[in-house]
């Protein structure tokens, strides 16, 4: 059964694939799995019909024949126990795998998402140029600690190319803009390689078709 997913009819990003629909989109290309997408607008995630399948409102949701699902990285986690491809054989590494993708979103994304606020929703307010520097500095403990972790002979956060790591690709690719990425080579290679994968090019033209789409009509 071909899955279907959510995602914006307008991605606020104008097509830079940081909505969480790119991380779905990548698993499902990673897989193999074909998927239809259906568009919402910031209207329609608040309608009834929407809240029945993500209780927030938001993007991206999941469904498949009885199967509804809300949260990324819940659909990721589905899909890679389903398919192939993303999470290795051994349990114990599996269970490692997981862990990653925990870590991605419990651990490093809290202070990046809180530099997003800072940079886009509090931009005029008094303490923004207090603030920055010190979430800033926050986002830099969790890239050096990263950076350690990576050293200079992993691909991958452990061996093969996983969930975990369509996770954090995910999460870090917020921070291109923000410069701090630079200053941990090894972590923005280990970006470079997430994006360089053939999946995960098919997901992001396919989120960027839609946005063109969206800026023509
Ligand atoms: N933790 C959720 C976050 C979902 C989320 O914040 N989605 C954003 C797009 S990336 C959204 O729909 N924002 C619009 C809104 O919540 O009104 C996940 O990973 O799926």
């Amino acid at each position: 059964m071909t899955p279907t997913i959510t995602a914006f009819e307008r991605s606020p990003d104008g097509g830079r694939g940081l909505a969480r629909d790119m991380q779905v989109r990548w698993a499902l290309e990673e897989v193999g799995q074909p998927y239809d997408v259906r568009l919402v607008s910031f209207t329609a995630m608040k309608q009834p019909g929407h809240l029945a399948l993500n209780p927030f409102g938001s993007i991206p949701t999941y469904e498949e024949g009885d199967l509804a699902l809300f949260e990324s990285g819940a659909i990721v986690l589905h899909i890679a126990v389903r398919h192939a491809g993303l999470l290795p054989d051994d349990a114990n590494a599996r269970a490692r795998a997981v862990a990653w993708m925990f870590a991605a979103y419990s651990t490093v994304e809290p202070p990046i998402l809180e530099r997003a606020t800072a940079v886009i929703l509090e931009h005029d307010a008094p303490w923004r140029d207090e603030r920055l520097p010190l979430v800033d500095d926050r986002i830099r403990k969790r890239l050096a600690e990263l950076s350690r972790h990576l050293g200079s002979d992993c691909d991958w956060l452990d061996g093969a190319f996983s969930a975990g790591d369509l996770v954090m690709v995910g999460v870090l690719r917020r921070l291109q803009r923000s410069g701090l990425l630079n200053e941990f080579p090894n972590v923005a290679a280990y970006v470079a390689r997430g994006e360089a994968r053939p999946a995960f090019k098919r997901a992001f033209e396919a989120q960027l078709a839609v946005a063109m789409a969206a800026s023509n009509s």
